[in-house]
């Protein structure tokens, strides 16, 4: 960050030393063995962040970088170069790290186990590697999405049972949204924090502490193309704001800029079913109830319509849900568009 002719050299040493393991610490008000191992932990994220970023800011000079791989994930989906360098970068700040015994992600069908940290790691990185990666060639904002969970028992048969638990559970939640600055965001229960990674350092800098989002915005962010393709009750609240003077619509394709938006200035963010897929298109453990974490303890609400997406409990890892998350009186008004749906459903069924 800038010098601002009044600082002091104590303020600016102070400044930049407020870096995220230092914060996480301070956080839990600890030195002891958990609070280590969770600050080593973000650590290791922000090392992710830092290569992903770097790799990010030189693709379009590199070769083989930008483009397709070729392969089709267990989503579905074609996956990019970059998902895959992602995916793998995650990967290799683990390795010989004794923190984590596993890491689940959108890009691999049974999560990644690392055999010489699992005696001693009870940590599971649970993560999208390159969230918007339709962005990603045409250099816009893309991000990293992740969540820590404790390994629940000893996993012996491999299936990961006890991810399969509602997003209360997370230790701690965040992104990394690469764009103009590298900007990591995290919670761990206590507040919801900005950081930005000051490249002079290769640190990330703390920027907003207790970051609190506004009750209400004037920006809704939603896929419109998609309009015939949802429910009645969803096309009756993007009528309504349409008629509303002030709202603004801002939908950059990628969930971690447009939630970044929404966080710092309020609205909403809404990716709700289709008739193909009414479940819609977002991965509850690895993008919708890590970034619900973060925005509740930011002070405002997700939701997948008709119930808190935090308690919602996934029947399998790769389970996809509806996401209206935001302000929370922006998310309440178009839950009530929901609830006054579902009523006249129920009116006309009796
Ligand atoms: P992408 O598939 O490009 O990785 O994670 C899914 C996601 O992007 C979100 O980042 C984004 O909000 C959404 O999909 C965009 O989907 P649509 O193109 O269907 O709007």
């Amino acid at each position: 960050m800038a010098e601002s002719p009044t600082d002091t050299h104590e303020q600016t040493l102070d400044r930049d030393c407020r870096t995220l393991s230092r914060h996480v610490l301070q956080q839990l008000q600890s030195f002891d063995a958990a609070a280590q191992d969770l600050s080593a932990l973000m650590n290791r994220i922000a090392l992710a962040g830092k290569l992903i970023a770097r790799r990010l800011s030189r693709a379009g000079l590199m070769e083989g970088v930008l483009g397709f791989t070729g392969a089709v994930n267990v989503q579905g989906e074609d996956v990019k170069k970059m998902d895959l360098y992602a995916n793998e970068v995650f990967i290799s700040v683990f390795k010989q790290s004794g923190l984590v015994c596993r890491l689940a992600s959108e890009e691999m069908a049974t999560p990644y186990y690392i055999p010489e940290n699992c005696p001693i790691g009870r940590y599971t990185l649970l993560y999208d590697p390159l969230d918007g990666s339709s962005n990603v060639d045409i250099n816009l904002n893309v991000g990293s999405i992740f969540a820590i969970r404790q390994q629940e028992g000893n996993d012996l048969d491999g299936n990961a049972a006890d991810l399969l638990q509602n997003g209360h559970k997370q230790i701690a939640a965040g992104y990394i949204l690469y764009g103009p600055s590298t900007m990591l965001v995290y919670s761990i229960g206590k507040g919801t924090h900005v950081f930005v990674l000051d490249p002079s350092l290769g640190e990330f800098i703390l920027a907003i502490e207790n970051l609190q989002m506004p009750a209400s915005g004037s920006i809704y962010s939603v896929n419109e193309g998609n309009f015939w393709a949802w429910d009645e009750s969803i096309r009756n609240y993007v009528r309504h704001v349409h008629r509303q003077p002030g709202y603004s619509a801002r939908y950059s394709g990628a969930l971690v800029g447009d939630i970044h938006r929404i966080l710092m200035q309020g609205g909403v963010f809404l990716y709700p079913g289709t008739q193909k897929n009414p479940e819609g298109k977002l991965r509850l453990l690895y993008e919708s109830a890590p970034i619900a974490f973060l925005v509740e303890q930011a002070g405002g609400k997700a939701s997948n319509g008709t119930q808190p997406l935090l308690d919602i409990v996934p029947n399998h890892l790769h389970m996809r849900t509806p996401l209206i998350i935001g302000s929370q009186q922006n998310v309440e008004l178009v839950e009530s568009f929901i609830q006054k749906a579902d009523a006249n459903t129920t009116v006309l069924q009796v």
